[in-house]
């Protein structure tokens, strides 16, 4: 709301009804956001209603009105985004953030949308998914002139079908978008959609990475493939909010993906169904439920559930390795090689030194670690339980029969009802036993003069794993 009323500053006190054409002839007033919290959903109060989504950790543009064309004012920029409390990062992106704001508009919609660029080269704006002019397409040489830094460009188009869209630079791509240069875009329904139920939360968010080493600011545009932070909306669990809802509640999440790999994402406690694609509404006979469903690059997937068991359920990306944060770590595998001896005969030259990853890397979640400055513990994050060793893309489902509609607040922790909690057996353990059973009989083994052996291998240091 405030934001509204900023874009009508320029017209001081006059009604908005009498409004000069100079006054509207003037670019929006654009609005900026620096805060990485979850902001409330941006109700509409102008043109048609619809039901706002939340954007996880980020927040949605506002527009003014001007004679029936919704009026949007995009700026390219610079800006510091904090990926996890006391982590920073020099990215480039839109209007104070990376991820830029969700544009949120009406099928239907008239659109004019200004782009500003700040940033010190060229860029320009394609609309991801969206039917529309082709000279709109923002692809800068084939379709436009890029906007040179300082200069401001008009899009304008009608938002011609309802869905789950992205928006990101269509210029030295490589560059912007591993600065963090993309925004989310969700055209509503004008009416009631046979494809598209109502619900009572609508979330999104884009998955995105960075590589930027421990103790830097800025991230290395030339990585591929081993990114060292798996983002959503450019932050890492735990600075991940979580996902909100009433026990009963029908909750949508729209997912992006403008990193380099794809994310098979999960949930747990529930079963979903992809309600939409890039493409836009599933039809209802191509809906199956599932737990984990891949998002490729490039795509979008639309989720819906029923919110109906309370507890807090994990929701993450179900490759491990983008569950962890960032560390310099060539580390071999230490798992089964005893130290016993070795450490202390260290500790009287290295009075610091510690054995890692002898148990396996959960001791690195409590490990009090000196880091270096400007970096996120690798997995961390600490639950009523104890750490809950993770890192990048998690975040947690909260599901309460108490949570008020309309309420995003994180509630805390769930209390569970006596007795439902897996706990310590503490009786007596039953002797082992070997399974009798032969097997092997399909495709017998062919040993003839080759003796058993035992495979004991440490695996040796790979430079080319740095990251995740
Ligand atoms: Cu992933």
């Amino acid at each position: 709301m405030t934001n509204r009323r900023q874009f009508l500053s320029g017209a001081g006190l006059v009604a908005a009804a009498s409004v000069s054409r100079v006054v509207l002839a003037a670019l929006p007033e654009p609005a900026t956001q620096t805060s990485p919290d979850t902001m409330p959903p941006l109700i509409p109060n102008t043109g048609r209603p619809y039901n706002p989504v939340v954007t996880l950790n980020g927040w949605t543009l506002p527009w003014r009105m001007n004679n029936g064309v919704k009026e949007f004012h995009l700026v390219a920029e610079p800006v510091v985004r904090e990926m996890a409390p006391g982590f920073k990062a020099h990215l480039w992106g839109y209007n104070g953030q990376s991820p830029g704001p969700t544009i949120e508009v009406v099928e239907g919609d008239r659109l004019r949308i200004f782009v500003t660029n700040k940033l010190p080269e060229h860029t320009s704006v394609h609309w991801h998914g969206q039917r529309l002019p082709n000279g709109m397409d923002g692809v800068s040489g084939l379709t436009q002139p890029s906007i040179k830094p300082g200069k401001t460009f008009v899009y304008e188009f009608v938002a011609r079908r309802p869905g789950t869209f992205m928006y990101h630079p269509h210029a030295d791509e490589m560059t912007q978008m591993a600065m963090g240069m993309m925004g989310f875009w969700v055209t509503h329904p004008k009416a009631k959609h046979p494809l598209i139920d109502e619900v009572d939360r609508d979330y999104c968010f884009l998955l995105n990475g960075y590589d930027i080493d421990p103790g830097s600011y800025t991230p290395k545009i030339m990585t591929m493939l081993d990114f060292n932070l798996w983002t959503w909306n450019s932050r890492v669990f735990p600075g991940i909010d979580p996902l909100v809802a009433r026990k009963g509640d029908k909750v949508r999440i729209r997912i992006g993906n403008l990193s380099m790999t794809n994310h098979p994402i999960h949930i747990h406690g529930h079963e979903f169904s992809v309600t939409g694609t890039d493409g836009g509404p599933t039809p209802k006979s191509a809906r199956w439920p599932e737990v984990t469903t891949d998002v490729a690059v490039g795509q979008m997937r639309q989720i819906d559930f029923v919110a109906d068991e309370e507890g807090d359920w994990a929701f993450h990306c179900h490759k491990a390795h983008h569950t962890m944060n960032a560390m310099g770590h060539a580390v071999p595998t230490m798992i089964g090689v005893d130290h016993t001896g070795i450490a202390k005969k260290i500790n009287s030259l290295i009075p610091d030194y510690m054995v890692m990853g002898e148990r396996g890397m959960a001791d690195m979640g409590e490990m009090e670690m000196p880091l270096p400055d400007n970096t996120a513990p690798m997995m961390t994050g600490q639950g009523p339980f104890g750490g809950v060793e993770m890192g990048g893309m998690f975040s947690i489902l909260k599901v309460r029969k108490d949570q008020k509609s309309g309420d995003y607040k994180d509630p805390g922790w769930y209390a569970h009802p006596k007795g439902t909690v897996a706990h310590e057996w503490t009786g007596d353990m039953p002797a082992e036993t070997r399974s009798d059973a032969k097997g092997g009989q399909t495709m017998p083994l062919q040993m003839n003069g080759i003796k058993e052996v035992e495979v004991q291998v440490r695996k040796p240091t790979s430079s080319s794993h740095e990251g995740h």
